[in-house]
């Protein structure tokens, strides 16, 4: 008998209608459980929900909401072996990786349970005589949560935690492929002593539930990651009604290799960057950006890495990288490697759909030489396919990594300080990297990005504040 995920408004469990298989990208003959829908009406109805429950939440103290966010925090590391697993199943990350982003989900709720003790102010002296001035921050009141499925556990407790620690209410719409981490989510954080309403769990496509969530009413904020597309659209209608957002949406991030680097470090930043998690990483680094001098050798090192991971079932225990998560990303992975080809770059390693065993969506990671004015060298593919291209010193590989519209994150593996000073500087992104791969980043820092990849206040970190928070500026003449 397999679970049927549900969905949790105003502190009931819902079943919902339209009841799903939720799919098993590494085995598509064992589902990992079923899932049923809610409609625009029951979203409007968690809306109302956090609404009713938000002046309470907020009347807390900040211990209580302390406590609240360390139970949810040690719950999720104490079960980081089994949420692991269910990532694993649901969304294919390989199991190391799956259990290493479940305890990141529960540091996050353990930084933000620390937050809510250390909410900032100030207190300034008026230009005029005897008065004050006290600068507070209170919670927005309602957020919705329109999460991606890359990232199942660690996006959802990114922005559901911060908006808890500051008082505000959720309702939170996972990506519909992964229903199941996020019911886990949200069977942990019912535990935890929140009042009814102030957490709501709503399952549905975006067309349906993510629509009604941005028209309910009731709604103060929206923080939303996910496509490029859907992002700008959500962008316009927010406009409309003066709707406080915050999108996190697509990269296309270079890694630049300069002829002093440690090329076995560059390889190995490469491997991680661009084709860990199945590719399907914002921070991926899908342009490679290497100096002439030390290209071929870097892209034959590269090559002879590629021919020695293992793609297999994400619960294997020597499988290096999963399979694509879903057929949807499977095609567009497929479709981007043929326009590749038919753009005339040059595929110097894998590409090819894989058959390890179970029936599942399986593809060789795959590496282009491409032209930096190429498609696959300008759109974000999300999945495990690279280009590498050359540069003739380092003015023109950053001129290179900065000729996008994205601008999450940038790398560069160098052995020169001048070089790496200058880089950080200039890189037009939100995250820059030294020696390191573009992707993996701390949870209690800023996370976010400029031009096409970001739009308003970052996320994490205590930059959270900002979107889950506004400032008052109270006077008072003693
Ligand atoms: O994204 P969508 P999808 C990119 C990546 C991927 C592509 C499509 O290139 O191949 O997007 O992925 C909800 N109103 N990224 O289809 O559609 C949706 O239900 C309200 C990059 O998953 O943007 C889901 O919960 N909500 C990205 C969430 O938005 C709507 C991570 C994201 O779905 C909606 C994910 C609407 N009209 C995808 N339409 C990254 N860079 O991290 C959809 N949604």
């Amino acid at each position: 008998m397999i679970e049927t995920f549900q969905n949790y408004i105003a502190g009931e469990w819902v079943v919902g209608s339209n009841i799903t298989i939720d799919e098993n990208p590494s085995d598509l003959d064992s589902p990992v459980g079923k899932f049923g829908v809610v409609d625009a009406q029951r979203t409007l109805d968690a809306v109302g929900a956090a609404q009713k429950a938000q002046p309470t939440w907020a009347a807390t103290t900040p211990q209580r909401r302390a406590d609240v966010l360390d139970a949810i925090g040690s719950e999720i590391l104490a079960r980081k072996a089994e949420l692991g697993r269910l990532l694993a199943m649901e969304e294919g990350k390989s199991l190391s990786e799956s259990i290493g982003e479940a305890a990141r989900a529960g540091q996050i709720f353990k930084f933000f349970a620390g937050e809510a003790l250390r909410i900032p102010g100030e207190w300034l002296a008026s230009t005029r005589p005897g008065v004050g001035i006290e600068i507070t921050r209170e919670p927005v009141g309602v957020v919705g949560i329109i999460a991606p499925w890359n990232f199942p556990l660690a996006i959802p407790a990114w922005k559901i935690a911060p908006a808890l620690a500051y008082g505000n209410t959720v309702v939170f719409k996972p990506a519909e492929t992964v229903p199941g981490c996020a019911w886990a989510l949200a069977q942990i954080i019912s535990r935890a002593g929140l009042p009814q309403g102030a957490f709501n769990l709503v399952i549905g496509s975006g067309r349906t539930v993510g629509q009604a969530i941005l028209d309910a009413p009731g709604l103060d904020a929206l923080s939303f990651t996910g496509s490029v597309a859907t992002g700008n659209q959500l962008l316009r209608s927010a406009a409309q009604r003066g709707l406080k957002i915050q999108l996190e949406m697509g990269g296309k991030n270079p890694l630049i290799v300069l002829a002093d680097a440690d090329l076995d470090n560059a390889v190995q930043c490469a491997v991680n960057g661009a084709y860990f998690s199945t590719g399907q990483r914002c921070t991926a680094s899908s342009r490679l950006i290497v100096e002439s001098a030390v290209h071929d050798e870097f892209v034959e090192r590269l090559q002879q890495k590629l021919a020695s991971l293992k793609v297999g079932p994400a619960l294997a225990e020597d499988t290096d990288i999963g399979p694509v998560a879903s057929q949807q990303q499977f095609e567009q992975d497929l479709a981007y490697i043929q326009i590749g080809k038919d753009e005339g770059a040059t595929l110097l390693w894998g590409g090819e759909q894989l058959d390890p065993g179970p029936r599942g969506y399986y593809l060789q990671p795959a590496l282009f030489a491409a032209e930096p004015g190429h498609r696959i060298a300008t759109e974000e593919i999300f999945g495990p396919v690279a280009c590498v291209m050359p540069a003739d010193g380092y003015d023109h590989a950053l001129a290179l990594a900065n000729d996008t519209e994205f601008g999450l994150c940038a790398g560069i593996c160098t052995t020169s300080l001048k070089h790496a000073t200058h880089f950080k500087r200039h890189a037009q992104v939100g995250m820059a990297m030294v020696n390191l791969p573009t992707a993996g980043v701390d949870p209690h820092v800023a996370f976010g990005g400029r031009k096409g990849s970001s739009y308003g206040a970052r996320e994490q970190g205590r930059y959270a504040a900002e979107f889950y928070t506004t400032v008052k500026t109270a006077y008072t003449a003693a």
